[in-house]
């Protein structure tokens, strides 16, 4: 059979979705539909060769952000992989950046790759410690070392966030070509950070420090590099491996106004009737199961007590998320049409996931006055003419994250599953999948197992580049396209996990699940995840064996783990502050600055108490 074509378009999927604008994006995907070729076409000359192997990675996308999860972005490219391909509905995450992708590409769990957190987010009693914490140590193998070592071709392009010293970068973690941005995030548009706990972005190109070109969007950007680098050696007739780790969703949620205009309207009733439609969808399409409870999250605002101004800029807001989205999945498509062109498509298999769940942080004020003066201070605009073009700062709020992780409850950061549970979409090759779906529970893990199974390559043990090294605990997801309802882990295997006391224990179908405050009290709950993904019925007074059980796994856990208890009165936010402060102006400074603030509270209190005194 030779390669069929297909054709996807944007434009009539939009105009079915009604609410939305006739579109003015012309984004015309012409596949080679891979999974459908039994033999080789005309112009592949490689089916024999070891396949390639394209791991794309969007940044902080909620479970049901993309269409074929029940999302009303369009995203025509993905969904036509999840056609092709397997769905999982049941995979996880950690819930914040570094310790996925430290898992996902060494297949061994993130407290022991030495990332148990973001290095900017790292309680400064474990840094004093272990400064290192929260980069890739090397006690462990990338899979694109492994996959170097076999014969691959390694290219990388995006953000790594895995550790940003010389000899940390992925240039020297197994990749031969990379272009890579070392921080969280950075803007979409321009070489420029987008917090000021950062001095810079840093860019680096194959270990040195680069610039990235200005005016070009990022996933256009990345994608731009990627088939750049795969062009360049495809004559040797090697395999490649290729890792495209997007900025899309992350903030700032900047993206082409093309893109954007597609949604003006589509949020203008607000995240309820969004979390509500995507609940349904998700259902209908056997993501989710039926009759499955939801339930509200207190972060989440009434759309009704909003004014009209806020309404309006509230779904703007959003649009710009879609767009985001669908702007990466457009430029997915320009990859597999590289691909495609160059007759190697299908013999490529291709993995596409998010790193954690939708992030809940942005300001529900974010043109306030207060936060206008402060993003100006570091050159962003929050206007909501121009939102997310070049020059403008957006993210969405915790009430629009609440339609993308729909129907789970709890974001990014958080130990419930809107923070965990993720799409995942493996398509391609001679995949026997197409369009089912899996509920088996998978972890972040298993990414790298994955990957190495599809290569055919050995995870080469304890001992790697002359060094020791960890084993791989992760298992192959590869069993499940030919057998969707097998099970990879038993109903006795645990899998524990902990982000700052954000933890949870898996196993079988049940979860332990404790979330810290704000968004959660502290207190452990068990949940059947399987039959309610959205935690909302605690099983802990009804089960108490099963609970007491998965209460000693997770002590296990924690001690073969060597998970660091966190400290006490330990938030995120004072910890991203002070790493900031220390990064950008030193510990001599950093010293005056709490010796300043210290001295002006001393102040202030005794003022108070002058005042009162005198009152009395
Ligand atoms: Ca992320």
């Amino acid at each position: 059979m030779s390669p069929t074509k297909a054709v996807i378009a944007t434009q009539p999927s939009l105009r079915q979705a009604g609410k939305v604008k006739p579109c003015f994006i012309t984004v015309i995907v012409t596949l080679t539909l891979c999974a459908s070729i039994e033999a080789a076409g005309p112009d592949d000359t490689r089916s024999s060769s070891p396949p390639n192997i394209v791991f794309i990675l969007a940044d902080d996308l909620g479970f049901s952000d993309l269409n074929a999860y029940g999302s009303e972005i369009q995203t025509p490219v993905l969904d036509h992989l999840a056609r092709e391909g397997l769905r999982f509905s049941n995979f996880h995450t950690a819930a914040n950046c570094a310790p996925s992708r430290a898992m996902m590409l060494t297949g061994v769990s993130n407290e022991l790759a030495g990332v148990p957190n973001i290095p900017e987010m790292v309680p400064p009693e474990h840094r004093a410690e272990s400064p290192e914490l929260g980069t890739l140590n090397h006690q462990v193998a990338t899979v694109a070392s492994v996959l170097n070592a076999a014969g691959y071709h390694t290219y990388m392009t995006g953000k790594w966030h895995l550790g940003s010293a010389p000899e940390q970068r992925p240039f020297r973690r197994g990749f031969e070509q990379t272009v890579a941005l070392m921080e969280s995030g950075a803007d979409n548009w321009e070489h420029k950070s987008y917090l000021p706990i950062y001095d810079d972005a840093t860019w680096t190109e194959n270990g040195d420090i680069t610039r990235r070109p200005n005016g070009v969007y990022s996933s256009t950007y990345l994608v731009d590099r990627m088939i750049e680098f795969i062009d360049g050696n495809l004559s040797d007739g090697d395999p490649f491996f290729a890792y495209l780790p997007f900025q899309a969703v992350h903030i700032p949620v900047q993206a082409p106004e093309a893109y954007t205009d597609a949604y003006r309207e589509t949020y203008q009733d607000g995240w309820h009737a969004i979390r509500d439609a995507r609940h349904q969808r998700a259902t209908s399409l056997g993501l989710i199961p039926e009759g499955a409870s939801v339930r509200d999250m207190p972060t989440t605002e009434q759309w009704s007590d909003l004014t009209p101004e806020a309404r309006a800029y509230e779904a703007a807001r959003m649009a710009v998320y879609a767009g985001m989205v669908t702007a990466m999945d457009a430029e997915i498509g320009r990859l597999l049409n590289f691909l495609s062109e160059r007759g190697v498509l299908s013999n490529t298999l291709l993995i596409f996931t998010s790193d954690n769940g939708a992030e809940g942080s942005g300001s529900p004020r974010q043109n306030a006055a207060l936060n206008r003066f402060f993003m100006q201070r570091t050159g962003y605009r929050v206007d909501q003419a121009g939102l997310g073009t070049q020059g403008s700062f957006n993210a969405i709020s915790p009430s629009f994250a609440s339609a993308a992780v729909s129907p789970l409850s709890e974001y990014k950061f958080y130990s419930g599953e809107g923070g965990m549970r993720v799409p995942l979409i493996i398509s391609g090759g001679d995949s026997p999948a197409s369009g089912k779906i899996t509920s088996s529970f998978a972890w972040a893990t298993d990414i790298a197992a994955t990957i190495l199974d599809i290569a055919q390559v050995s995870h080469p043990g304890e001992r790697f580049g002359g060094r020791p090294i960890l084993p791989m605990t992760g298992r192959s997801l590869l069993p499940l396209l030919s057998d969707p309802e097998a099970r990879i882990y038993m109903e006795d295997d645990p899998i524990g996990y902990d982000l700052a006391g954000n933890s949870a224990l898996f196993k079988g179908d049940f979860k332990l699940q404790r979330s810290v405050p704000p968004m959660g009290d502290g207190r452990w709950r068990l949940f059947d995840i399987r039959q309610d993904p959205a935690e909302t019925q605690d099983l802990a007074e009804a089960q108490p064996e099963r609970m007491a059980e998965l209460l000693r796994d997770y002590e296990a856990f924690t001690s073969s783990q060597k998970v660091r208890p966190t400290p006490e009165g330990y938030q995120r936010q004072l910890a991203l502050l002070g790493w900031g402060l220390k990064h950008r102006f030193g510990d001599t400074l950093l010293a005056v600055l709490v010796l300043i603030a210290t001295l002006s509270l001393i102040a202030a209190s005794a003022s108070f108490a002058r005042k009162t005194s005198a009152r009395e």
